[in-house]
């Protein structure tokens, strides 16, 4: 996957009024970072902070509360847990409800609810929409760039829904994310983003988070050095026996690092704090104070 922004559409622009729900997935742990927008379905957003099993609980009420007050519908989910699906479920029948009693109104006896799973690469669409309805008829994995193109799914007789692959579409914030978005493993791994992801990292944990990394690595307390993002790196490949003045070294200390936090080695970490980072998306409706 390219790193630059793609202008190619994730799904057929012409199916847009056909589709009466975006289902836009959030990482919990990042959700400024993570928030994107498509302009043509706007006004039948559903923001899924997914991965909640990975983030802080209270962070993720913050977050949730912060979409509800700016008007939007968010619910809480995490796709390998399967919380909050239940959720989801009840808010789509609620709409296909309502969406069938306006057709038996004009006379019309068959009616679908169409909903599209959109988002930044790797955050979990596709593994959603799976859990969603109970198959794995999407292809899914641990790197960004898995879904190629879009897919349309039936659940039950009535609901459609379509898978899309990731993007990373805002060329104004490319630059600024690339390293929160390499931290999320949203890009691959680049060498000349270590420094700030790890500094991102740094800049977050706290004291019991890095007893934690700690303990996780079996480094002894007075051996355990943090004070920079090289010193980190540097202390973990010692631990491993590794060379410290090698950059290769470093760069596999650094990988290994990045893959731990990702898969929630460090127990429960929120990147970003409600009302503080600043919203990725040039269609969010936010204040013009935060904009
Ligand atoms: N812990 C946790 N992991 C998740 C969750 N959702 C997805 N994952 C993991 O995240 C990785 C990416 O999931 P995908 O569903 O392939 O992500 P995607 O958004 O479809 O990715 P692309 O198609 O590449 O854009 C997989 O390893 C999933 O197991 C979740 O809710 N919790
Ligand atoms: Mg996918």
């Amino acid at each position: 996957m390219g790193t630059q922004p793609s202008r190619k559409p994730v799904f057929p622009p012409q199916i847009a009024p056909y589709i009466d729900v975006a289902a836009y997935l959030l990482d919990a742990r990042a959700p400024a970072a993570t928030l994107y927008l498509e302009k043509l379905l706007s006004g039948k957003e559903l923001l899924l902070l997914t991965r909640a099993g990975q983030a802080e609980a209270k962070a993720t009420t913050r977050w949730q509360q912060f979409f509800r007050e700016r008007g939007y519908t968010c619910l809480v989910i995490d796709s390998i847990k399967r919380t909050g699906i239940e959720q989801v479920l009840d808010y789509l029948a609620d709409l296909l409800r309502r969406k069938q009693a306006l057709a038996a109104n004009r006379g019309i006896v068959q009616t679908t609810l169409r909903m599209v799973a959109l988002g930044v690469p790797n955050v979990g669409k596709s593994t959603f929409l799976n859990t969603l309805i109970g198959q794995r008829r999407f292809k899914t994995g641990d790197k960004p760039g898995i879904t190629r193109g879009h897919q349309w799914v039936r659940l039950f007789d009535d609901v459609e829904i379509l898978d899309t692959p990731g993007v990373l579409r805002d060329p104004t914030q490319l630059n600024r994310r690339k390293p929160a978005w390499m931290l999320l493993n949203l890009l691959p791994y680049d060498a000349a983003l270590r420094e700030e992801a790890v500094e991102l990292l740094r800049g977050i944990l706290s004291d019991s988070i890095w007893e934690k990394l700690r303990r996780y690595y079996k480094i002894p307390a007075d051996k355990f050095a943090h004070d920079s993002w090289l010193e980190l790196l540097e202390c973990l490949a010692a631990r491993e026996g590794r060379r410290t003045d090698s950059d290769d070294e470093i760069d596999r200390a650094c990988r290994r690092l990045l893959r731990d936090f990702q898969r929630g080695r460090f127990g429960r970490i929120t990147l970003e704090q409600a009302g503080q980072a600043l919203i990725s998306s040039p269609f969010f409706n936010q204040p013009a104070d935060q904009a």
